[in-house]
């Protein structure tokens, strides 16, 4: 009688503790980005959502957040850093007032290809960078993708950087790319992504500068009608996670959030694949004039004086080895 009274228990206590454990409450977590969901964001995001299910076993539970719904990329970050979010795929555009050493990453003409950047930001380079980020209160998970940048605006067709002059383009909060537009003779004008859309229209600037695939998401053709494959800066992306986070995950939880970023980095990669010559196909078809064969190193010679500028600051010799590295 005993035995199948302890067998019974036990039955009882192991359903018990399996259904405990299936309805325990997943850990919800917030990944905000700026980018629409339907763009390489956010199949970024989705990505990493679906690797966390299928590692976790449900244990954890991604929503992605976006549109900038949780604000624009300084701000994300700002939160990452007090834990009011817990992780972003974010341009590094704002990172360098982070983190400097990552300036480095958006200096104009620096990458020769996509391939060439992918071999430096998964390599030593770019696992070097990720680990600056630890003392910032923020964890370096894995480099996504943004692109390569290009011009667009609505005045005139930019076919030379002496087209540039007097033009307000909006950049990002980044003092290696305002310099470098103000070098060419633009009137650079720094703001988050999420006034940028409402600026154009409005026409407070002229113009921007984004990746294909940026363009593309938003639709760029209701409101600029200019752009020029200038492709003057490779955008990395970063996929971060809040050290206040980090620091409760145990070694296995941690080891997945790094396998959910590094999936969500080449979700990232492919959709910008993917997209890069059929968007510009697309910007065409719906009426944008493309500029496309220009002089890249007469643009090159234009932006220099960023280079002249900053490269001391924010480390020559990183900038050779990323050069010496492609
Ligand atoms: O990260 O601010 C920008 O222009 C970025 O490229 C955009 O938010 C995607």
């Amino acid at each position: 009688m005993k035995t199948i009274t302890r067998f019974l228990s036990g039955t009882v206590l192991g359903v018990g503790l399996s259904l405990a454990s299936m309805t325990q409450a997943a850990q919800e977590m917030n990944l905000a980005f700026t980018p629409p969901l339907n763009s390489h964001y956010g199949d970024a995001g989705k990505a990493f959502a679906d690797k966390m299910e299928q590692l976790s076993g449900g244990a954890f539970k991604i929503n992605l957040k976006p549109a900038g719904a949780l604000g624009g990329e300084r701000d994300v970050v700002e939160g990452l850093q007090i834990g009011s979010v817990e992780l972003t795929i974010t341009s590094t555009g704002p990172v360098g007032s982070f983190v400097p050493e990552v300036f480095t990453l958006d200096f104009p003409f620096l990458f020769d290809s996509y391939a060439s950047a992918h071999q430096v930001l998964d390599g030593e380079i770019g696992q070097e960078l990720l680990a600056k980020f630890e003392p910032q209160g923020l964890i370096g998970l894995a480099w996504a993708e943004n692109g390569f940048r290009h011009v667009t605006n609505n005045v005139h067709p930019v076919e030379k950087p002496e087209d540039l002059a007097g033009l307000k383009l909006r950049t990002m909060e980044n003092k290696v790319h305002i310099a470098a537009f103000q070098a060419a003779g633009a009137a650079p004008t720094p703001m988050s992504w999420t006034e940028v859309i409402t600026a154009l229209q409005q026409g407070t600037v002229d113009g921007q500068e984004n990746p294909v695939t940026i363009l593309t998401a938003n639709n760029f053709w209701e409101f600029q009608k200019y752009l020029t494959l200038t492709g003057h800066v490779y955008s990395p992306a970063a996929v971060l996670m809040s050290k206040i986070v980090w620091d409760d995950l145990d070694e296995q939880q941690r080891g997945w959030f790094v396998e959910a970023a590094r999936a969500a980095a080449q979700a990232s990669r492919d959709t910008v694949a993917r997209n890069e010559k059929a968007g510009v196909e697309l910007l065409q078809q719906n009426g944008m004039e493309v500029v496309t064969n220009i002089d890249k190193a007469a643009f090159q010679a234009a932006v220099q004086p960023a280079y002249d500028k900053y490269a001391e600051e924010y480390g020559a010799s990183l900038i050779q080895r990323i050069r010496d590295a492609q």
